[in-house]
């Protein structure tokens, strides 16, 4: 229509590396069920950027379906939002190349997430792992998003995707627009239950200190009774001295709605057995439709398959538009 505005553009993912956890619920999915009114979505499956650590191929094909049934769980209509698997539209990976090309070594080099995974991953680093950024970058540029719902640690990604389009924008004029992250302000860094200066994730190999989005009730009131505290025995923020209790107090106020100063006040003169357990069962209860309706969806493989096949193509749309007008720019003759 003639008046009507365009509204803002969106685009993120997540690997289907294992299965969700807390984490990238409450760092990235919540927030994107939550702005999906608000602007044009594009959200997928970043499976190209799952096979720069050595997957099974089986489980990567399991991992990627049981996402996109929980993606739609957590409210992401299909109808509203273009919900896709990346490798479906092979854009990604043309321009991923052409980006490669206005990407830096130094850059690379300096990714915190780069330095972790071949630590991680010594025995197989890879030139995919190493050139992540600018696939990623590319996921966005194509787009044309103003917007990337992440957790914190994904915020260096961004800040090196704006300086990729930029460099390219110097060059060539506005071809892409330089997206903002957008980090949520309580829950953009979820910590291990167990070892509370790691960040919770669902690669790491202490499943103790990892809470899964499709785990069993007991098995999640468990790990939080069993969560890493202080001998402090008060519920009280303070991330430098109580690491394992701020953890659980973020957790418990993005469940619950409560504040800090609520919580403390809530539970002040209660042992710490009453506070984990009332986290724990916050966390069972925001989880348990999810987990229902994720259940219910991946039981009907046609029409997941309609979903992202939809969502291809919607995709796709966009990023040819995009990635014909880059391939112009740089000189590449016209097919
Ligand atoms: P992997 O272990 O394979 O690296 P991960 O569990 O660290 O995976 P990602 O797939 O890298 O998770 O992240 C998916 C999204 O969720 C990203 O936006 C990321 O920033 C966010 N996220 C992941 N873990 C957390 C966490 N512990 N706290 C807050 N946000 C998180
Ligand atoms: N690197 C992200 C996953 C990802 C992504 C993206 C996120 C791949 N492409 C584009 C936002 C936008 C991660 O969560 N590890």
């Amino acid at each position: 229509m003639e008046n009507e505005v365009q509204k803002k553009r969106i685009l993120s993912g997540i690997q289907p590396s294992g299965d969700l956890t807390l984490g990238s619920y409450l760092g990235a999915i919540k927030n994107w069920a939550a702005l999906s009114n608000d602007y044009d979505c594009y959200y997928m499956m970043a499976d190209m950027h799952t096979i720069t650590v050595r997957q099974v191929p089986a489980e990567l094909r399991r991992h990627t379906m049981t996402q996109l049934a929980a993606y739609i769980a957590c409210g992401l209509n299909p109808e509203k939002n273009v919900l896709f698997i990346q490798s479906h539209v092979p854009a990604h990976a043309q321009l991923g190349w052409v980006l490669d090309c206005y990407t830096m070594f130094g850059e690379l080099t300096r990714m915190t997430q780069f330095k972790d995974k071949s630590a991680k991953n010594a025995d197989n680093i890879n030139a995919g792992l190493f050139t992540y950024p600018s696939l990623m970058a590319a996921d966005i540029l194509l787009y044309q998003a103003d917007l990337v719902p992440v957790g914190g640690d994904q915020k260096q990604h961004v800040e090196i995707c704006r300086d990729i389009a930029t460099r390219f924008n110097g060059i060539y004029g506005d071809v892409f627009k330089l997206p903002d992250p957008y980090i949520p302000k309580v829950g953009a860094r979820v910590m291990s239950l167990t070892s509370p200066e790691s960040k919770m994730s669902k690669s790491d190999k202490d499943q103790n200190g990892c809470v899964y989005m499709l785990e069993k009730p007991e098995d999640i009131l468990r790990k939080f009774k069993k969560a890493v505290t202080d001998s402090d025995a008060c519920v009280r923020y303070d991330l430098a001295a109580k690491p394992g209790v701020s953890n659980l107090m973020q957790i418990y106020s993005v469940t619950t709605g409560e504040s800090f100063e609520e919580i403390e006040r809530e539970f002040a003169g209660r042992g710490y057995g009453d506070f984990k357990a009332a986290v724990g069962e916050s966390v069972v209860e925001m989880l348990r439709p999810i987990q229902e309706e994720t259940n219910r969806i991946l039981t009907d493989k046609a029409y997941l398959q309609s979903v992202y096949r939809a969502g291809a193509e919607q995709a796709a749309k966009v990023a040819y538009k995009t990635l014909n007008k880059v391939y112009k720019k740089i000189g590449f003759v016209e097919r």
